[in-house]
């Protein structure tokens, strides 16, 4: 998971962990963490996230537990797609974190560190105390990371109340506490000018805050804002247009190509670059304010062998394949795969990836091709969701056969209790590869 401060992940403790510690002692762990205790192994995975701990479940049954590694230096795996409601209060944070040990397969080592430099031409990499490790097969899946101290104030602004962010472990309950806080004036809700992880989080808070409000009887002195650096409110025009409806309906207020740049928390003001106007900054005051920060490529892949101009893993955008390196993949957001970054396109992007090393293990050429799917839950209430999934042509890519750009009930409970289901005994466990079969299915014969 990724940090806020300074760069990206961390193996910082939270101390979810030592409230979890006492079932582990009691079940026992099947995975224990080391420093490594082979330096080399057939498959080798960078990242025991989303992506890392899904891709290793599959490799498992491919090449048997023993010859699969996973170097991961957090001590806990987060849920991250259920801290839209942690923030909201729908849910306690406690439910998205399980021990990393429980996450990783049994059998597949754990190698408790961090890849410090990554040597493609040589199949290696090093970790911490430039141990080595060689490899007849990488999957990259190291994540994003989160620049909150690209914002001025930040992160120590965070020890002040009446702000949050989501997108955080540190900082997602900090947005409940200033939900419960405000009286009255702006709500106010950012998006940074940088590519991000699920890109309609920074807006679902927003519609969970104004129902909030509503329900406690605020909702009149309340000024709701979003202030976005893009000049859109989503990508897929299905769906934007329903958005843009409810923003409407709601009486919210959206400013484009607004970038947050500054936030003086000690007198809950914050600062806006104005995108069309270069050097013009615009001040608002606050009663709550959501940032959702820049992100970028993790540190360890800025300018690296296996990385593009801008630090994203370069892979190629249908089989997953490094486009110079043959036996190195990468999976999850911190590719450069031209889609939106959630679970959702890690689960489908999982399937195709299996088959892609399966051939290539063959000496075959990758024949399965990845479509762009990704989806997001755009939760619009505390009972109602709006279910996007879209293709690279961000065109529509529906799993049920309604129109999903309406609010729905079931949806909303899909999101807040199937999911997380379908996450901890589906995905992790490289059996679910994504909706695609369902939706073939429920669309026999209707089209
Ligand atoms: P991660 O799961 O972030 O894993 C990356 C791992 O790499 C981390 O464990 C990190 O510790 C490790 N790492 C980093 N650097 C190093 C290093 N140098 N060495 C070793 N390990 C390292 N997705 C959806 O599908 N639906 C949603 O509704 C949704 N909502 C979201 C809401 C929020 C608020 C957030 C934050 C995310 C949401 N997502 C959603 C997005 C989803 O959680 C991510 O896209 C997904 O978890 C990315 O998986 P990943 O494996 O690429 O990265
Ligand atoms: C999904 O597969 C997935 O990964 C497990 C998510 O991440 C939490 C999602 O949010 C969604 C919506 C999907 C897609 C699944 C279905 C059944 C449409």
């Amino acid at each position: 998971m990724s940090n806020i401060g300074v760069v990206s992940s961390c193996s910082c403790i939270h101390p979810l962990v030592h409230l979890l510690r006492p079932s582990i002692q009691k079940k026992g762990l099947h995975t224990a963490a080391r420093l490594a205790a082979k330096d080399y192994y057939e498959v080798l995975v960078l990242g025991g996230g989303t992506g890392g701990i899904t891709m290793s479940a599959r490799m498992k049954r491919k090449v048997g537990a023993g010859n699969v590694a996973v170097v991961e230096p957090s001590e806990t795996h987060y849920y991250q797609p259920i801290w839209t409601l942690v923030g909201a209060g729908a849910k306690k944070l406690a439910t998205s974190a399980r021990p990393t040990a429980r996450v990783i397969p049994r059998g597949v080592e754990w190698i408790k560190s961090r890849v410090q430099e990554l040597n493609p031409d040589k199949s290696c990499v090093y970790l911490e105390n430039d141990k080595k490790i060689s490899y007849k097969y990488l999957i990259i899946a190291l994540g994003i990371s989160l620049h909150y101290e690209k914002i001025k104030g930040l992160p120590e602004g965070f020890n002040h109340p009446h702000i949050g962010s989501n997108y955080s472990v540190h900082t997602v309950e900090k947005t409940w506490r200033a939900l419960q806080d405000f009286k009255e004036g702006n709500a106010v809700f950012t998006f940074p000018n940088t590519p991000v992880k699920c890109a309609g989080a920074p807006q679902k808070i927003m519609y969970l805050t104004e129902a909030y409000l509503r329900k406690t009887g605020k909702r009149s002195t309340a000024n709701i804002i979003f202030n976005t650096a893009l000049g859109g409110i989503f990508g897929v025009q299905k769906y934007a247009e329903a958005l843009l409806e409810i923003i409407k309906a709601r009486d919210i207020n959206v400013n484009y190509k607004r970038n947050l740049v500054e936030v003086r928390a000690d007198i809950q003001e914050a600062v806006f670059e104005n995108l069309d106007k270069p050097g013009v900054t615009e001040v608002y005051k606050y009663d709550m304010l959501h940032v959702t920060p820049p992100m970028g490529p993790p540190a360890v892949l800025l300018n690296s062998p296996v990385s593009d101009a801008a630090g994203w893993v370069d892979v190629d955008k249908e089989t997953l394949q490094h486009k110079k390196y043959h036996n190195v993949f990468g999976i999850g957001d911190c590719t450069n795969l031209p889609t939106s970054k959630t679970a959702a396109a890690i689960a489908a992007q999982s399937g195709v990836l299996d088959k892609t090393i399966s051939l290539v293990m063959k000496n075959k050429l990758p024949t399965k091709k990845y479509d762009g799917y990704t989806s997001c839950p755009l939760v619009t209430g505390y009972s109602r969701v709006i279910l996007a999934e879209f293709d690279y042509n961000a065109q529509p890519l529906e799993t049920f056969p309604i129109d999903q750009s309406k609010e729905r009930l079931t949806m909303y409970y899909m999101k807040a209790d199937m999911m997380p289901f379908l996450y901890w005994n589906g995905l992790l466990k490289g059996y679910w590869g994504g909706p695609g079969p369902i939706r073939k299915l429920l669309h026999l014969g209707l089209k």
